[in-house]
């Protein structure tokens, strides 16, 4: 089972969504399309939705105001650049289930229920309970891409390769919603892209010459009523817990490891 292998990972994952066949695979390949549209522009270019909402090194958090069914729902945009690390890395742990509870600090229980391909696949997790709100759980495909053409990027500058992981709320025989438990609904796209720079210094160490730029985006309905004084803050802090702590994570798995394209 190459899920449970770090190490081989498919190297033949589809380039191209829908390449593979399973139930879901035109949901997929319509997210995935979408996130490469709309998700990849940087905030600004789309009539300037996005409110910077907190900003840290080199990362910048972006989010709007959304509320459906008087339940908030802001979704959230942020934008990251880290140092010796490629994109493929980078998807790959946050995708791999052998490591999320290695970065992933909210989660109780994690249980692969399906595997649709050898890059996608069906997951049920529950979250530790925020007293006094209700605990929460979500049942989520996750699937992680190579995306071979990728639109031109903002920076004027052509990626050395881009990767995707799309995460998106569905249903599971598996899975039936658990007393007194709400069900999250989620839809979360992770889009890398390695550039290598030129060497400017004596280091000939090709993990010296890389960095990774992301784009994280996430719209996630707690799927219950929740205060907003409280909820917007909270997930706030959550959000750049989450991208300070999983990028340290990536940056020192793969320190001393071949960097891997
Ligand atoms: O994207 C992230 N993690 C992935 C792997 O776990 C996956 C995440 C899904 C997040 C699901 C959160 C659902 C529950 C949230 C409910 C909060 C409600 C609190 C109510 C308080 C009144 O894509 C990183 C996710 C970072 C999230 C902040």
């Amino acid at each position: 089972n190459n899920l449970s292998d770090d190490e081989n990972v498919s190297e033949e994952m589809p380039t191209t969504p829908g390449l593979t066949s399973h139930r879901f695979s035109q949901e997929l390949s319509k997210r995935v399309q979408d996130h490469l549209l709309e998700s990849i522009q940087p905030p600004g270019v789309d009539g300037d939705k996005w409110q910077l909402c907190a900003e840290e090194g080199k990362m910048k958090m972006y989010t709007r105001e959304l509320i459906r069914d008087g339940i908030i729902c802001d979704p959230l945009k942020a934008i990251h650049k880290i140092e010796k690390v490629t994109a493929r890395e980078v998807c790959h742990n946050f995708w791999l289930s052998d490591v999320r509870k290695e970065w992933e600090g909210s989660v109780e229980e994690f249980r692969v229920l399906e595997k649709l391909d050898d890059s996608t696949v069906i997951i049920y997790q529950s979250h530790k309970r925020i007293w006094p709100s209700a605990p929460r759980d979500c049942l989520y495909l996750s699937s992680i891409l190579k995306i071979d053409n990728p639109p031109p990027t903002a920076n004027g500058h052509e990626a050395h390769d881009t990767w995707m992981v799309c995460n998106f709320s569905v249903d599971h025989a598996e899975a039936n919603p658990v007393p007194g438990c709400v069900r999250a609904t989620i839809e979360v796209a992770l889009i890398c892209q390695t550039y290598i720079t030129s060497p400017d210094d004596r280091s000939d160490a090709i993990r010296d010459h890389i960095t990774c730029d992301i784009v994280y985006v996430a719209s996630i309905n707690p799927g219950g009523l929740a205060p907003a004084s409280f909820l917007r803050p909270f997930q706030k802090r959550e959000y750049a817990k989450f991208l300070r702590t999983f990028t340290t994570y990536v940056q020192d798995k793969t320190k001393d490891k071949d960097v891997s394209f």
